[in-house]
């Protein structure tokens, strides 16, 4: 009987008419259908309910359950805010750099600073009070793949997809503060946040590569909420006949996520002080970087952002500055062609801390969320969604954009903070930031895996081998289970490597 309960749960949940546990969706009640419907034409959004009458009673109850979990009147508010923002005096909004106080960069801290930042990160770790929370609930459109981006195989000798390379760095990160502290037992708790899109295919992928040698109890997957969908003219639009058009809250859905799926209280029962977060899609990321929690550690700071140089005034980069007083980010996409092309007299380009999507957070922080989740705001993307025309009952695939993606953005609730509780690292990009955007070209597979190799080949000539090969663009792949960053290599000393080849094994 178990069986065939599990059958039909397993089914109903991937036709998404369960209500989130897997238990199925229960058709509503007349009453229940009356209240809802109420709402909703109070909303001026009855248009969602134009099919209701006719769908089986599977569509109904997953119609009624997906309405159920949103509320009308935020939706037409926040996207109201998003259309209208509030205009603040121009004069207020003025941008400037951030301060040189609220910044440190590794091209010119001291080697024993650096030093001190990484000892002390990796006592913290030691200590398992530092967990990683990785933002994986983007598609990878601009890819063309329909796979979660960690999926992808970035064309690596050794077939690493970009999870892997993360998982593993996790590992050695936390062998290596294992190591120097003699502590047992040492853990980073790593939750994965995908959205309605990647959860499935990443749950998946995770069990097939068994959590890449990680405890599956350390490796907590959760999902972000979604939004509906918006037509140009305000309309709650219908992806079929039985269900919204939904869309990911953008990663700045992360927080009321880490609140709703209990990370953040089950970081409280870890005793987790510092979190580190970050983007799937960079290859080169120094996942739960010692030096980083122990930079951000000891300025005392709630939230800390990694940053490199932009590559030039077009890149597709938010920018790190501040904005009257307060730490901010403006966004590739909104920020005006004058501030991008700014330049210093040193003909540097005057706003150029390129946002890596690599941040730090104290736990105290995040514990904060429930106080300001609900002001951060809502970005617009003008978006062609495909939608049921709810007069005519036709799909229809429009050819230009129709509609609007309500999304926020992880970065914007930096404003919420006094400078002096914000910190910023300039790193090297070719240490630290190489993005898988899209399929060829700049920030592509190609990009990544070159960047991988050259990162490499760097590390073993610095320990000491010599690298020869046909092609000088040749590198070396060196697993992250041997080296966490160029660390623990001198087994290579004085020999030859024929690139491109792999190092994954010690002698
Ligand atoms: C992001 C940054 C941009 C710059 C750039 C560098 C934001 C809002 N923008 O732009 O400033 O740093 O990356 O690579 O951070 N994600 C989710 N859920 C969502 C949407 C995105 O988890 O609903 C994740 C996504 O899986 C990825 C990260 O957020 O890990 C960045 O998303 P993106 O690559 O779509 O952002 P992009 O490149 O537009």
């Amino acid at each position: 009987m178990d069986a065939i309960k599990d059958a039909v749960s397993s089914t109903l949940e991937k036709l998404n008419l369960t209500g989130g546990q897997g238990v199925p969706a229960k058709e509503p009640t007349e009453e229940q259908l009356n209240e809802l419907k109420s709402k909703y034409a109070k909303a001026g959004q009855e248009q969602v309910f134009a099919f209701y009458d006719k769908l089986s009673s599977a569509e109904k109850a997953g119609l009624y359950e997906q309405l159920e979990n949103f509320n009308p009147d935020y939706i037409n508010e926040i996207t109201d805010r998003a259309l209208n923002p509030p205009q603040t005096e121009s004069t207020e909004s003025k941008i400037e750099p951030l301060p040189e106080n609220a910044t440190s960069s590794v091209l010119d801290s001291s080697a024993e600073d650096l030093q001190k930042w990484y000892d002390s990160g990796l006592e913290l770790i030691a200590e398992n009070k530092v967990a990683v929370v990785l933002m994986a609930g983007g598609q990878g459109t601009r890819l063309g793949s329909s796979d979660p981006k960690g999926c992808f195989n970035i064309g690596l000798p050794s077939s690493k997809s970009l999870f892997q390379l993360q998982g593993e760095r996790i590992a050695k990160a936390e062998k290596l503060a294992k190591k120097k502290h003699g502590k047992e037992g040492v853990t980073i708790p790593w939750y994965v946040m995908t959205s309605g899109p990647t959860r499935a295919p990443t749950q998946k992928f995770f069990e097939e590569k068994n959590y890449f040698g990680l405890k599956k109890e350390n490796v907590i997957i959760f999902e972000q909420g979604v939004l509906p969908c918006i037509s140009n003219e305000g309309k709650i639009l219908l992806e079929s006949k039985s269900k919204v058009a939904v869309a990911p809250d953008g990663n700045g859905g992360l927080y009321q996520a880490l609140i709703n799926a209990g990370v953040v209280s089950d970081m409280g029962q870890r005793g987790i002080k510092h979190i580190h977060a970050y983007c799937v899609d960079n290859c080169l990321v120094k996942v739960a970087d010692p030096a980083f929690i122990g930079f951000s550690a000891a300025k005392n700071v709630d939230i800390a952002t990694k940053v490199v140089r932009k590559r030039d005034a077009k890149e597709s980069v938010g920018l790190i500055l501040q904005k009257n007083g307060r730490p901010d980010v403006v966004e590739y996409s909104e920020i005006s062609t004058e501030d991008a092309e700014a330049k210093e007299s040193s003909g540097l380009l005057k706003f150029r801390a390129a946002n890596i999507v690599n941040h730090y957070y104290s736990y105290e922080f995040l514990e904060s969320i429930p106080e300001w989740a609900k002001k951060l705001p809502h970005h617009v993307a003008r978006k062609k969604i495909p939608y049921v025309n709810t007069e005519t009952g036709e799909t229809v695939k429009p050819e230009k954009p129709n509609g609007i993606k309500l999304e926020q953005f992880v970065f914007d609730c930096f404003p919420f903070l006094p400078l002096d509780k914000f910190a910023c690292m300039e790193v090297k990009r070719e240490d630290e930031f190489s993005p898988l955007k899209n399929a060829s070209g700049e920030d592509s597979p190609q990009s990544s895996k070159k960047d991988i190799m050259a990162q490499g080949k760097k590390w073993v000539e610095v320990a000491g081998a010599t690298v020869v090969s046909e092609n000088p663009e040749e590198g070396v792949e060196v697993s992250p289970l041997i080296s966490y960053g160029g660390e623990g290599l001198d087994f290579v000393k004085n020999t030859t490597i024929t690139a491109p080849a792999v190092i994954e094994n010690e002698p």
